[in-house]
Formats: C-alpha cells, sequence, structure tokens
C-alpha cells in the first residue's frame, strides 16, 4: 500500500537547535518538513528561547512546534525526521543532552500510544519540557497527549524555566 492510501493523521514535531544559527537551522528544517511528499504543514509556533536543558555548557536553544497532517506511518515519518537531521549537519555524540544543530522529535501521532527500541510516542519528555509544551499549547491549545492529558493541565505543572517567546 502506497503511504497516500494510508489515512491521515495529524502530528506533532518538536524542533531545536543551539548551534550554528539557530534561528536558520529552524527556519530551514520547517522547509524540509513542509516539502516531503504526503506530509503538509498546518501550523507553525512562534520561536521560544531556553536555557539548556542537561549540561550547562553549551549555548541556550531555541525551539518550536510544528503540526502537519501526513499519511505516513509513525516509523517512516521519524526516518524522515532524522534524514533531515543529518543534512543539517547533526552529529551524534555520546554525551546526553549535549549541543546540536537541529533536534527533531516526534511528539506526538494522532491518538496513538506507541513504544519499540526505536520510537516512542507521545515523546517521553514533553509532559516535563516547558519549550515543548508551551508552542505546543500555542498552535494546539485543544490537543490531548496520548496517556498524558490535556494540555493544559499538563501546562499548570510545568514551571516555565526560563522560557521566553521571541518576538
Ligand atoms: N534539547 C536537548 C537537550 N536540552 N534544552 C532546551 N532548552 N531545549 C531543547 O530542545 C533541548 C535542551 C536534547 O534534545
Ligand atoms: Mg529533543
Ligand atoms: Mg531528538
Amino acid at each position: 500500500m502506497k503511504n497516500s492510501e494510508i489515512e491521515a493523521a495529524t502530528a506533532y514535531i518538536g524542533l531545536g537547535s543551539n548551534l550554528d544559527n539557530p534561528a536558520e537551522q529552524i527556519k530551514s528544517a520547517r522547509a524540509a518538513i513542509a516539502s516531503l511528499t504526503d506530509v503538509k504543514e498546518l501550523a507553525f509556533s512562534g520561536l521560544y528561547q531556553s536555557p539548556p536543558m542537561g549540561p550547562q555548557d553549551q549555548p541556550d536553544y531555541l525551539n518550536a512546534v510544528m503540526a502537519v497532517e501526513t499519511h505516513r506511518p509513525p516509523i517512516n515519518l521519524l526516518r524522515c525526521l532524522q534524514a533531515i537531521e543529518n543534512k543539517h549537519g547533526r552529529i551524534r555524540k555520546a554525551e546526553r543532552w549535549g549541543a546540536r544543530t537541529l533536534d527533531l522529535d516526534l511528539l506526538i501521532y494522532g491518538d496513538q500510544q506507541i513504544e519499540t527500541p526505536e520510537l516512542t510516542v507521545p515523546h517521553p519528555g514533553l509532559a516535563e519540557r516547558s519549550f515543548v509544551l508551551y508552542p505546543l499549547a500555542e498552535i494546539a491549545p485543544w490537543v490531548s497527549v496520548p496517556g498524558k492529558g490535556n494540555i493544559a493541565e499538563l501546562i499548570a505543572k510545568c514551571p516555565l524555566n526560563g522560557l521566553g517567546r521571541l518576538l
């Protein structure tokens, strides 16, 4: 079966960067995602700046969240996102939560809950990360995170931790 014959789902993608002109990285990643076959952009949040979660000896991050409608299955979408990360000079290092040119996380895929060695959806860190929840709430305040609850409840429990919206 072709992807285009698979029922469309709404997916949310988290974008992050703290190296090599983060605003450009995010802009160019957005264009790359939107131009994937069987993926259509629905919405894009503002840009948010925040101090690094994890090792502190790295620059602040820029983050955003993008909503797409897609006919690609989750694992296939994940592989597309990884290919875009690689094209943006992403170097995978041993250090957990280290600096990166581009990070694309599949946050939510429809109402699915997936746990495989390659992919966990909803993204396991989503509920604790202000730099994911706030941009997500900006573009999808109605969204319910499968297995975790609605976005307003999650935000109420998640401090800003230095997050600020640009512009
Ligand atoms: N991503 C990380 C590690 N730390 N900190 C912020 N503020 N934003 C991120 O996107 C981020 C992070 C690894 O994915
Ligand atoms: Mg991440
Ligand atoms: Mg990631």
